[in-house]
């Protein structure tokens, strides 16, 4: 079976793809060919038009899909990527289910001083044994495993492709994600019946002219190719039911008492991108086109980037006068120039570095020896990201630098007044109520202990003390996220799953005050900045009592102390781009974002950015404490006093999860003392959630 061959050897296929090759498998070509082909393309996912390419080096088809409907990327992934994510760097992150009943585990004491950092995830912190995760096949190993017939070469002729496509999907329906054409050698009502659908059922989809006079509607597959016929009828709603909560009522434990409820509320929302107002640009006159504008708003959106970025490099006493590049060519060659731009490029030379530079007056190319200690900021720089550069300027548009500051956060923080009492906030994201992994039974222990269902009295003073819960994204799974998601949703509906997740928040004491916001999964703008949920689908989160819905990202004041929350898309730009990092350290690709004092720099990459005419994503002021979620493992460090934490999720491994060999660590309540905004405990719920 070409899906479960190419499984094993961590490629992945799409189903426009699968039809593609699947009829040649075996007989015309062989799993190495086209992993090898695949590799030479850089990429692990196996797309229509890497298999057309594959396919017509072979002289297995004659025409390719039309250049305009080619993906203009074709692949997200780049191999180098996925290599440098190897079994040992993913083993080496120890999570385990932990079999006693809500552990406590206490922190405070192994906290490093502020200038040292905090390993991730180590098993010496957790207190837990290391798991052996799934090793990776070695490609080479895999590929002699594959042990497939020997490609003859030999094209098959067109008649014949036809038969043999056919063949191939009957009998390799097993494990494919789409449905399958019915086999017509059963039944002739059921024929009949599967005509009989009615044809206004199938006004999504086009009719599709396959050279026979044949009509049938078909589903296009995501890059326009056909995926498979319409035979049978439409699923029907079966009826299912689900639960959406409503009869959850979990109260206060009797004579529970919550130190909590009797300290002030002291929490403000200080930043939130709903409140900025931003000025659109003016079309210069009235004839402006929609696309000028979108000019405008890029170009004040980068403007705004730069500027917010000048004035918090200005604030480290490293860096001079600082010039703007169109004014370079003026300057006397034999001094040092100091300049702030944008990366628009990067490249490693036999003898060191080149950036492109590039600020509202000009560009330059920046190159820096290997030899200097700076040379080795260059491997974390992202694109876009925005630096100063120290340097001699060669008067032929070349700097030759011997400093690069990138903006990153002062090492000192002034201390901020102890609290009178303390107390402590959880931070959690992802909770991915409505598929059919979220960790429910887990979700509901965490309500009962929440509610003083606690087992001894450490448990009960960290409960007691709880004044806030911050949710950073992914709160429900949302609807069409990605193909095939209907699956596996328990709750198949987008209003229901947030009734559903706003009927389970009816169950936190009413004296814990929760912030909501949004991720890639809720119904929300998708282009960040995210300024909330829309109101007519959330509208049960906005009802809550206790509960502000914030931005994504947005900054929560609480006793004086500033959480950044976001939800942590920039992440997986951070792990494309910068080498030696992986979804499952992703304090490490935090910090990163952190000392570029951006949540997603990159323009053009995985994360899709808004064109506002302001860059709201810009970590303007330095927080104590820093808070995203998006990749499900969680994670921790300390940076010159900034605590990074990346909060796990609630929904166990997702079948693309197993693909992409992203193991997640759910049902974690990791606990903060907001004085200190450290970490005090996590609370571990995961034995609840295991095969859901
Ligand atoms: O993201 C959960 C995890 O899965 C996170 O590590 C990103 C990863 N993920 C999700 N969708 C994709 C696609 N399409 N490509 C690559 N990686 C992906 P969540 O936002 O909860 O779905
Ligand atoms: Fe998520
Ligand atoms: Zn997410």
């Amino acid at each position: 079976m070409l899906v479960e061959d190419l499984l094993k050897n961590n490629y992945l296929i799409t189903p426009p793809a699968y039809y593609l090759l699947e009829p040649h498998y075996e007989s015309s070509f062989s799993l190495a060919e086209l992993i090898k082909f695949a590799k030479s393309k850089g990429t692990f996912i196996i797309d229509a038009s890497i298999a057309e390419e594959f396919l017509r080096g072979k002289g297995l088809i004659s025409t390719g899909i039309p250049k305009e409907i080619e993906p203009s990327k074709p692949s997200e992934f780049r191999l180098d990527n996925m290599v440098a994510r190897s079994s040992e760097e993913l083993g080496s992150k120890a999570q385990t289910s932990n079999s006693e009943k809500d552990t406590v585990e206490s922190y405070p004491e192994k906290l490093p001083g502020e200038t040292s950092y905090i390993s991730t995830g180590t098993d010496v912190e957790t207190g837990v044994e290391p798991t052996s995760y799934p090793k990776i096949n070695s490609l080479d190993a895999s590929v002699s495993e594959g042990g497939s017939s020997v490609s003859t070469g030999t094209p098959v002729v067109e008649d014949s492709s036809e038969t043999a496509e056919l063949e191939g999907l009957q009998a390799s329906s097993e494990g494919l994600p789409v449905e399958m054409e019915p086999s017509f050698d059963g039944d002739p009502d059921e024929v009949v019946e599967a005509v009989s659908t009615p044809e206004d059922e199938y006004d999504a989809y086009s009719e599709y002219e396959n050279g026979n006079g044949d009509t049938r509607p078909v589903i296009y597959g995501d890059y326009g190719v056909p995926v498979k016929y319409i035979e049978e009828e439409v699923p029907e709603d079966t009826g299912k039911t689900y639960s959406v909560y409503d009869d959850i009522t979990i109260a206060p434990k009797e004579g529970f008492t919550y130190r909590a409820a009797e300290i002030p509320e002291d929490a403000r929302v200080v930043f939130d991108v709903k409140n900025v107002k931003f000025s659109p640009p003016r079309a210069k006159n009235a004839a402006g086109k929609e696309g000028e504008f979108l000019v405008a708003s890029y170009r004040s959106f980068f403007r705004s980037r730069l500027r917010k970025m000048r004035s918090i490099l200005r604030e480290n006493p490293e860096i001079g006068g600082i010039i703007d590049i169109g004014k370079l060519s003026y300057v006397r060659s034999e001094g040092d120039v100091t300049i702030v731009g944008m990366v628009n490029d990067k490249r490693e030379t036999a003898k060191g570095y080149v950036l492109e530079l590039e600020d509202t007056t000009g560009r330059v190319k920046v190159f820096i020896n290997r030899e200097r200690e700076d040379s080795k900021l260059v491997m974390n720089l992202m694109h876009n990201a925005v630096i100063a550069v120290r340097g001699r300027y060669s008067g032929r548009g070349m700097i030759f630098a011997d400093r690069i500051f990138i903006p990153d956060v002062p090492r000192f923080k002034r201390n901020k007044p102890p609290l009178k009492e303390k107390v402590y906030a959880i931070l959690l994201s992802d909770i991915h109520v409505g598929s059919n992994k979220f960790c429910e039974e887990a979700f509901f222990k965490f309500l009962d202990w929440l509610n003083g269902d606690v087992e001894n009295d450490a448990h009960a003073e960290l409960v007691s003390r709880i004044k806030y819960i911050i949710f950073g994204g992914d709160v429900v799974d949302g609807v069409g996220i990605y193909p095939g998601q209907y699956d596996e949703l328990a709750i198949p509906d987008i209003f229901d799953q947030y009734e559903a997740f706003a009927n389970l928040l009816k169950n936190v004491p009413r004296h814990i005050h929760m912030f909501i916001g949004p991720g890639n999964h809720d119904a929300a703008r998708t282009a960040l900045p995210q300024p909330g949920f829309y109101e007519e689908y959330a509208r049960p989160l906005y009802r809550l009592k206790n509960a502000t819905i914030i931005s994504n990202p947005a900054v929560i004041r609480l006793h004086g102390r500033d959480f950044l929350i976001a939800h942590g898309r920039g992440i997986e730009d951070v792990v494309n781009e910068i080498p030696n990092r992986s979804h499952h350290r992703p304090a490490e690709a935090m910090l990163d974002l952190l000392k570029l004092r951006h949540l997603a720099p990159t323009f053009g990459g995985k994360v899709p950015i808004a064109p506002d005419p302001e860059d709201l994503l810009v970590i303007e002021s330095v927080p104590d404490l820093f808070q995203t979620g998006h990749v499900h493992v969680m994670d921790y460090r300390i940076y010159n006093g900034v605590f990074l934490l990346n909060s796990g999720t609630w929904q166990a491994q997702t079948e693309f999860q197993k693909m992409v060999n992203i193991v997640p660590t759910p049902a974690r309540v990791p606990i903060i003392d907001v004085e200190t905004a450290r970490l005090r405990a996590v609370v571990r719920f995961d034995q609840f959630c295991e095969g859901v």
